[in-house]
């Protein structure tokens, strides 16, 4: 393992705190979001992935699949450092680090595991896809068919949350957890960076709608959109 090298790329000033190594996007601003909810103490550096920063060796000795977040923590397990890539995994590690917004009897921990995993495994990459052909790929795409298809999948997923969450107040029932935290910036970034509102007619997920307004007036949520801010080019 050669951290030196990530730490001669992006020296700490801190070094006894977590290293965050993240941008300002929806995966990263979940970590963000967790590390502070949790007041954890920690130390954000900038990974500009507009710039290609992901891709250069230093990054990925702590992620080697060349995506952000990833996070050094150096008090780990048996006080032995530790790095890790995957922000549904690091999330995960935070909460059961502090004890904080993760349920703690074997069912909860169970449902905790299903939408983190449904996260990751739909929300994310479906999101993600619909933004690169709305957003960023729109003028290098003409044929229909790429955007129609995330768009449709988009709100599959937008309704399956929106049953769920007309019947919760949180993804996990009363209680704010880190699944609501790894799904709101998603969700939010559909309208704030986005801006698909009409496309995907956001106004009718009216669950959807009551529980995002709950999670973003949160003020961390606030604090962790500023984490590792780049302004697009
Ligand atoms: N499953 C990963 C996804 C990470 C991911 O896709 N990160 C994006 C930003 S949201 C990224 O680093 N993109 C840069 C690239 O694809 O080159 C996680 O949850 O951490």
């Amino acid at each position: 393992m050669q951290l030196h090298l990530v730490k001669e790329r992006w020296p700490a000033q801190f070094p006894e705190r977590i290293q965050l190594y993240s941008m300002n996007t929806p995966n990263g601003i979940k970590v963000a979001l967790a590390l502070e909810e949790m007041h954890l103490p920690y130390e954000p550096h900038v990974i500009n992935i507009l710039e290609g920063e992901q891709h250069e060796e230093a990054f990925k000795v702590i992620n080697p699949n060349s995506k952000i977040p990833a996070l050094i923590d150096p008090n780990g397990p048996d006080h032995h450092s530790i790095n890790l890539m995957e922000s549904c995994a690091i999330l995960k590690y935070l909460s059961e680090k502090t004890g904080d917004y993760t349920p703690l009897d074997k069912a909860g921990k169970s449902a905790c595991d299903q939408w983190l995993f449904f996260q990751a495994g739909h929300i994310g990459p479906m999101f993600g896809q619909f933004g690169h052909f709305y957003k960023y790929a729109k003028d290098q795409c003409d044929h229909p068919y790429p955007l129609e298809r995330y768009r449709q999948e988009t709100r599959r997923l937008l309704a399956v949350l929106d049953k769920h969450l007309s019947r919760h107040d949180y993804m996990l029932g009363e209680s704010y957890s880190i699944v609501d935290m790894a799904i709101v910036p998603w969700v939010d970034c559909l309208s704030r960076f986005y801006e698909a509102d009409d496309l995907l007619e956001l106004h009718l997920f009216t669950a959807v709608n009551r529980w995002q307004a709950l999670c973003i007036q949160r003020p961390a949520y606030r604090r962790a959109l500023e984490v590792c801010a780049v302004q697009p080019g």
